[in-house]
């Protein structure tokens, strides 16, 4: 031994070391046991050694990892929910929590078919996604999704009082009806289009588009949830089997990256969070990866086109400005993605965006629509709530509502943006009417967008959580706003709102050409009267509600689907020839939900991305640090 060697040194046993010295070795010797079990816990989770030995931990690992890199607790060691409900079972199937427990999980996640090299060599690029393992499909990360729905407050299909309680009440046949109208628009398009983006109803077939990047199946993604909350059970199944087996992510076109978030990462996410199939998440992952490259730019505020194809856009080739409704409707659903995959570069992305947008200066406190992601300096000074602003504005509320309100930041810049709104938009027609005009560099144009009509709900979703004194103030403009867009449908012969309609010359909330009286099957108008539905229980916005169901029988309907109309003030209006995707995601899934009790997916457990699929609030957390401010 060393030891021997060592001059003076006086063996005192067969060791040879004396007891207080063979002592200090001992206790060396524990400290460095120790230490390196102790540096285990700051290997990757990766690590194989780690994985040898420390047993991995089951409670809720997609929040672990959020809350890990938050630096706050995670949310297995917080109180349990306080009326945790039983999770509703997907349509057609047992229960899916059962499908998704940790027990059937370590045999492997539920297999989907693969879906093409290209995706492959994406995933393992990958942005830093936990390396892939075999039967996995590349993404390794495990979200614990029965945790998720034991935290959610209500069940997700509600208690379905009104059935039980008046089984032939009007509003139940009027919820069946419009349930009917989302059977018939699925099977037109499942008959003609099958697996192309949206239905062309007079032609009898499909339609790609080029939003999509070569990404197929629009209104498939679109419809999962419509489907699934109306328990149309059969038709969901058949929506899910097209995404396992034909919704392939090797595409190589260019997208728009606004359109994709919205309808696919929304419409994945929200399937995913419904019934818990692991296809949906895994989708959404690897659909969200090929969405980052938008991101290479100088600022991080990202470009609206994204190249499949390269994997990366050039940002000094492609155009100057960027749309603020575009990058600004990107934070819930990059939240959501990097709470299923333990990812933080979405998180980051988003971030980076808000952390933008907070620094630079804005004239009068509004937002322009066009941003250059070069210089990140506004283009020109064009302010609107209606298109190239409007889903902004809605993402900021709607990110202090999903963070279980403990985003602080986007909550002040709601406001904030609200009463600069309100201070050079808000206007009142001679007849009365309130409205938002446009703004650009100061003057107004005195008309506003059906786009526009989503803010009424947008206002009444916010007005509970003003401050106190302005409440009353924001309940009642929320209505006001509302009757304006509800008089855009009831001044027009077939009770159907144009696309964008004027206050001026005497004449009021009405198209004054042409190009501007079509009807596209659009949301906003139904959407505020569900919000508004819910906020004040007025039957009047059932009503209206219901004068929209009979005016899209009536005029919008045809022998193949639905279509829109080029002029809403023909009473023999000609068809446009397209079922939007749209339509099933948003029009009839808000409809539904205004005919329906307020439990079923309650505001309270959701929230609706600007494309109406639910995501659902974070109630794991506190303090608010995962998904809040950082
Ligand atoms: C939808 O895709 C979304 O609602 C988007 O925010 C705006 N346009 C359409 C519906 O009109």
């Amino acid at each position: 031994m060393l030891m021997r060697k060592v001059p003076g040194f006086v063996p005192a046993s067969p060791w040879g070391l004396r007891l207080p010295q063979k002592f200090l070795f001992l206790l060396f010797l524990s400290g460095l046991v120790t230490l390196c079990f102790g540096a285990l816990f700051l290997l990757p989770h990766s690590s194989r050694l780690k994985r040898l030995f420390l047993a991995p931990r089951t409670q809720q690992p997609g929040l672990e990892v959020v809350a890990e890199i938050a630096g706050h607790a995670p949310a297995h060691e917080q109180e349990p929910p306080p009326n945790p409900a039983p999770a509703a079972p997907a349509p057609g199937e047992d229960d899916p929590s059962s499908r998704a427990s940790p027990r059937r999980r370590k045999g492997g996640l539920r297999r989907t078919r693969p879906t093409g090299p290209r995706e492959e060599a994406t995933a393992a690029r990958g942005n830093s996604v936990p390396a892939s393992r075999p039967g996995d499909e590349g993404v390794s990360f495990r979200f614990d999704f029965n945790a998720f729905r034991s935290r959610l407050r209500h069940p997700v299909l509600g208690m379905r009082a009104d059935e039980s309680q008046e089984p032939q009440s009007r509003v139940r046949a009027q919820r069946e009806k419009v349930k009917e109208m989302m059977q018939f628009a699925w099977q037109s398009y499942k008959r003609y289009a099958m697996g192309k983006n949206e239905l062309r109803p007079l032609t009898k077939d499909g339609y790609e588009g080029n939003m999509f990047g070569g990404l197929s199946g629009a209104t498939v993604i679109d419809s999962l949830d419509t489907l699934y909350l109306m328990e149309l059970k059969e038709e969901f199944q058949e929506a899910k089997a097209w995404v396992e087996e034909n919704f392939h992510l090797n595409v190589s076109g260019e997208a728009s990256l606004f359109e994709v978030n919205i309808r696919y990462i929304g419409g994945l996410l929200s399937a995913f969070y419904l019934t818990g199939e692991e296809v949906f998440r895994i989708k959404a992952i690897r659909l969200g990866e090929k969405l980052l490259p938008a991101f290479n730019t100088p600022t991080g505020i990202p470009k609206g086109v994204v190249s499949f194809k390269s994997g990366s856009w050039g940002w000094a080739t492609a155009g100057s400005s960027s749309i603020l409704a575009e990058f600004g409707s990107l934070h819930l659903e990059f939240l959501h993605l990097t709470e299923l995959s333990g990812n933080q570069v979405f998180a980051e992305k988003v971030r980076n965006i808000r952390k933008v947008l907070r620094k630079i200066e804005k004239p009068f406190g509004l937002y322009p629509n066009f941003l250059s992601p070069v210089s990140g300096n506004w283009v020109q000074h064009h302010v609107s709530v209606g298109g190239l602003g409007d889903s902004f504005y809605e993402y900021l509320i709607k990110s202090w509502l999903m963070s279980g309100k403990t985003d602080m930041e986007a909550k002040n810049m709601y406001y904030e943006a609200l009463e600069a709104i309100e201070t050079y938009l808000l206007n009142v027609s001679p007849g009365g009417l309130t409205y938002i005009a446009e703004w650009r560099g100061g003057i107004l144009d005195h008309k506003m967008g059906h786009l526009a009509c989503f803010s009424g709900g947008m206002i009444a979703l916010g007005a509970e959580d003003a401050k106190e004194e302005k409440r009353v103030h924001y309940r009642e403009l929320a209505a006001q706003i509302t009757k304006t867009c509800h008089e855009s449908y009831a001044r027009s012969d077939t009770k159907l709102g144009p696309e964008a309609f004027w206050f001026n010359s005497g004449r009021e909330a009405v198209a004054t050409q042409l190009s501007e009286s079509y009807y596209i099957l659009r949301p906003e108008v139904v959407e505020s009267y569900m919000y508004l539905w819910r906020q004040t229980h007025n039957p009047i916005y059932r009503e209206w509600g219901w004068e929209v169901v009979l005016a899209l029988e009536k005029y919008c309907r045809t022998e193949a689907g639905f279509s829109g109309i080029q002029d809403v003030y023909s009473s023999t209006p000609s068809h446009d020839n397209k079922q939007q995707s749209f339509f099933l995601a948003e029009t009839l899934k808000y409809l539904y939900l205004l005919f329906s009790e307020d439990d079923l997916l309650s505001l309270e457990d959701w929230v609706f991305n600007t494309e109406a699929h639910p995501l659902p609030v974070n109630h794991s957390d506190s303090s608010g640090r995962a998904w809040g401010r950082h």
